[in-house]
């Protein structure tokens, strides 16, 4: 090969090579922008539709920033600082190449000044010092779309973590030219975490909590604003054989999530916001305060898939819990469902005394403080097998609302409880097979739980008292020698 040859063949593998990489920030920054267009922005969980537009255009964003008290949880209000009026803020979208015009407004009746800083911008403070904006103030820089992501904006005035933690936050993405994967339905998620003076769950206006801030320790951490913004009928929804497509953001100001969908796969992760690696087949998503992920999923059963931040008392006792339901025919090659709840008798193990642990029982005074206690005792030791209503489970746990099985004498009922019951038994004509441990319980709770029972769901009344189960007791133990 001569030299020509070889430095041709060399540019030409570099051509080649950038050819098949995404356009650069060169070539974005260069890209002419053709036409002006406001920006579609939506609220939380709604996404603006995909960009179908084959150019780089002027894209004008008007965010307006609203300070308003809310809901925060149930019968707790919050003052929240916002981008637009709700938190998380407006969900912006451009595409790559775009020059983005923004407005920052910041309503009269505010009390602070704001800013804003878009971590998609170039530049210093990604826009902060340019948008200072003070009260009945408007402010307006512009950028260009250099880099394809998804990225979260939020304020950064002084004190900043003070601004992030009352909700000031959001998403803008910045689609890649090629587009995203199709998918029928775009969702916005946004995690934060909330510090307030009073504890969790504490009535009436909350002030922020500067202190817990700091020491790091939300009272609430919740996802779209407030507890419960995704829940019940506010879940997000989806039909089986769509693809779904989260995009998440996590506005802190301190937690990183551990995003998961119970009883979901996410097919894609793009990690990080991202777009040119997505990971396949992912379970859980971190996702970093000041960061975004974005998840597509397809749905192939039907049911309610719940949104968590994985760290799970952050979900179930201070809030980061949403809901998804997905509403199809079934497939029970995909998920069966429960097929069979069978007894689970392994050799050797007969009847065994339910190792609960023997309280102090209180002492009931008559019928009505026996019932009130046994109902306590139900809940704590029979309700799980029973059902709450007495109603028993099919083919595993006999009923006790308005069981025959009851009305065999006294004695009877009150060793079923203290030696628990085993083999074949008809109650109302239904055979049952199971075993019901013994239940070493101290004889004031086996007389209140049982005289709870005789006098709930339709059966006959009765009081079994405490000098009963004494009585029956040592009479199985006296026929047991
Ligand atoms: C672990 C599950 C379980 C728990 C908990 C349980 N039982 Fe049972 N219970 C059974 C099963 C199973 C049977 C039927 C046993 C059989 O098939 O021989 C039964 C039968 C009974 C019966 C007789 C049948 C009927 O329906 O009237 C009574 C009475 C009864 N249980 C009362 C109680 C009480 C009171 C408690 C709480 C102290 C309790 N059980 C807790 C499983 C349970
Ligand atoms: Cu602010």
């Amino acid at each position: 090969m001569g030299r020509e040859t070889i430095l041709i063949s060399l540019l030409a593998s570099t051509m080649l090579t950038t050819a098949a990489l995404a356009a650069s920030r060169e070539d974005n920054r260069a890209e002419p922008v053709v036409g002006e267009e406001q920006a579609v922005l939506t609220d939380a969980p709604n996404a603006p539709p995909a960009i179908t537009r084959k150019t780089a255009t002027k894209v004008v964003v008007h965010l307006e920033v609203k300070e308003v008290e809310g809901r925060l949880a149930d019968g707790v209000r919050y003052t929240f600082w916002t981008f637009g009026g709700h938190v998380p803020g407006k969900f912006i979208r451009v595409r790559e190449g775009d020059l983005v015009e923004m407005h920052l407004d910041n309503h009269p009746d505010n009390k602070m000044p704001h800013n804003i800083d878009l971590h998609a911008v170039n530049g210093q403070g990604g826009g902060a010092a340019a948008s200072l904006t003070a009260p009945g103030h408007s402010s307006v820089f512009s950028f260009k779309a250099t880099n394809p992501g998804l990225f979260v904006y939020h304020c950064a005035t002084a004190p900043v973590a003070m601004h992030v933690a009352n909700g000031m936050y959001g998403l803008i993405l910045v689609e890649p030219k090629e587009g995203l994967p199709h998918a029928d339905r775009e969702y916005y998620v946004m995690q934060g975490d909330f510090y307030t003076k009073g504890a969790n769950g504490e009535q009436g206006l909350q002030p922020f909590s500067m202190e817990k801030a700091i020491q790091e320790k939300p009272d609430y951490v919740v996802f779209n604003g407030s507890v419960g913004a995704m829940t019940g009928d506010k879940a997000i929804t989806g039909n089986v054989g769509e693809t779904v497509r989260l995009f998440i953001g996590d506005g802190g100001p301190n937690l990183t999530s551990s995003f998961h969908v119970i009883g979901q796969i996410f097919d894609s992760v793009y990690a990080e916001g991202n777009m040119s690696t997505p990971t396949k087949n992912v379970q859980t998503t971190m996702v970093p305060a000041g960061g975004s992920a974005i998840a597509d999923f397809k749905l192939t059963v039907p049911g309610t898939f719940i949104l968590v931040d994985h760290s799970l008392t952050r979900a179930f006792n201070k809030g980061a819990l949403g809901m998804f339901k997905s509403v199809g025919p079934e497939d029970k090659l995909v998920y069966s469902g429960k097929t069979e709840d069978q007894v689970y008798l392994p050799e050797g193990a007969g009847v065994r005394v339910a190792d609960a642990p023997a309280a102090v029982a209180p002492v009931a005074q008559n019928k009505a403080e026996r019932i009130k206690a046994g109902e306590a005792v139900f809940a704590n030791n029979c309700s799980a097998c029973h059902q709450p209503n007495g109603a028993g489970v099919p083919d595993a746990f006999p009923p006790l609302a308005k069981s025959d099985y009851l009305k065999n004498d006294k004695a009877k009922i009150v060793q079923t409880v203290t030696g628990g019951l085993s083999g074949k038994l008809k109650v109302n004509g239904k055979a049952f097979d199971g075993v019901m441990p013994a239940w070493d319980l101290p004889d004031e709770d086996i007389a209140n739980v049982l005289t709870y029972v005789y006098n709930s769901w339709g059966n006959g009344g009765g009081e079994v008292t405490p000098a009963d189960v004494k009585a029956h007791r040592a009479v199985r133990k006296a026929a047991a020698e």
